[in-house]
């Protein structure tokens, strides 16, 4: 077994609460095999969260977490709704969640910031936090400037929370590289996204199976939200117009308006915007929830449990 100061977990990763994703199925299955499973709430109103959190209830009576997009128009009711509904953990992307952090943590709910630096991070000890995801570049997703293998032990440095590391992990050697970079825990994304128990359209898992080492992409540097994304004809012809300045950022912010979605839902190969992280390359099957955290847990155990070998 892992040691870790994570919540009531039997195994020390985290589902990311990737956007249109991450639904009560995903998180579920994770929590039932010993994860922490994470219900994104992204742009749902707290009404259409609060019936996940109840779906997912009905098959798990395990932990889990649910994820707060501080920038969704929602981001108030929804942390409205992780006190109402009791939740145990809740994990934040996107920005600073110090406005809510006092009422979450006053009602008993877990407070797990994902960061992208250190000035965040310390921050966010300061109010309370329970915990942090420390998430480097190599995610999925929306970005932050820092890379995961110097973030995580300069979190770690800077705080005396557990520290989860997530951005580029997807097996046994990226959880022991995590602990051996000062971190307690990972939190992965895509890994989860090809499991079995995702629902994301088939073309989706198929380009993640399908991408190599250098399959992704940074675009929205322009608009100040780097996000990371699978090198598909329309990542590329975003960061064209992005380049163009006769192009502005309306055009730009219409030509991108519900690409994820597309993607997610329709699996809508020209106009999709398939959000993956670096590690893609890595990601080569589908495999149910158990079976991946099992291979990454007992992965880094085997890795772990054999590294001082490597000493003279
Ligand atoms: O949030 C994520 N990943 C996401 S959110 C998302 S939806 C979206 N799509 C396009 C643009 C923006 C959002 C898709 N993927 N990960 C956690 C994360 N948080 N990554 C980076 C940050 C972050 C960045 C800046 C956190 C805080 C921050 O500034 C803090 C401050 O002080 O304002």
């Amino acid at each position: 077994m892992i040691k870790s100061r994570i919540c009531d977990i039997k195994y020390p990763v985290f589902q990311g609460g990737m956007a249109w994703v991450a639904d009560a199925n995903l998180a579920a299955a994770v929590s039932e095999a010993g994860g922490l499973g994470i219900i994104a709430a992204m742009n749902m109103s707290g009404e259409l969260l609060r019936e996940e959190i109840k779906k997912l209830r009905a098959v798990t009576d395990k932990p889990f977490g649910v994820n707060v997009m501080l920038m969704s128009p929602f981001a108030a009711e929804v942390a409205e709704v992780v006190v109402e509904e009791r939740v145990p953990v809740v994990t934040t992307g996107a920005g600073n969640p110090v406005t809510y952090m006092k009422k979450w943590l006053a009602a008993g709910v877990k407070v797990i910031p994902v960061v992208a630096s250190v000035a965040l991070a310390q921050m966010v000890e300061r109010r309370g936090a329970t915990a942090v995801v420390a998430e480097g570049g190599e995610s999925g997703g929306h970005i932050g400037e820092a890379n995961t293998m110097p973030l995580v032990p300069q979190v770690a440095d800077a705080v005396d929370i557990p520290v989860i590391a997530a951005g580029g992990i997807a097996d046994g050697r990226g959880l022991a590289a995590a602990i051996m970079l000062g971190a307690e825990g990972v939190q992965m994304g895509t890994r989860f996204l090809v499991a079995k128990e995702c629902t994301v359209h088939e073309n989706y898992k198929r380009k993640v199976l399908k991408a190599g080492d250098i399959g992704t992409m940074v675009s929205g540097r322009r608009a100040g939200h780097p996000v990371r994304a699978l090198k598909t004809p329309f990542a590329r012809a975003y960061a064209e117009l992005e380049k163009d300045l006769s192009v502005t950022d309306e055009q730009i912010a219409a030509f991108g308006a519900g690409a994820l979605k597309k993607a997610v839902v329709d699996g809508d190969e020209e106009g999709g915007s398939f959000l993956c992280g670096s590690v893609a390359g890595l990601v080569t099957k589908e495999q149910t929830c158990k079976e991946i955290i099992e291979d990454v847990v007992s992965g880094a155990e085997k890795l772990l449990s054999s590294a001082s070998r490597r000493l003279v």
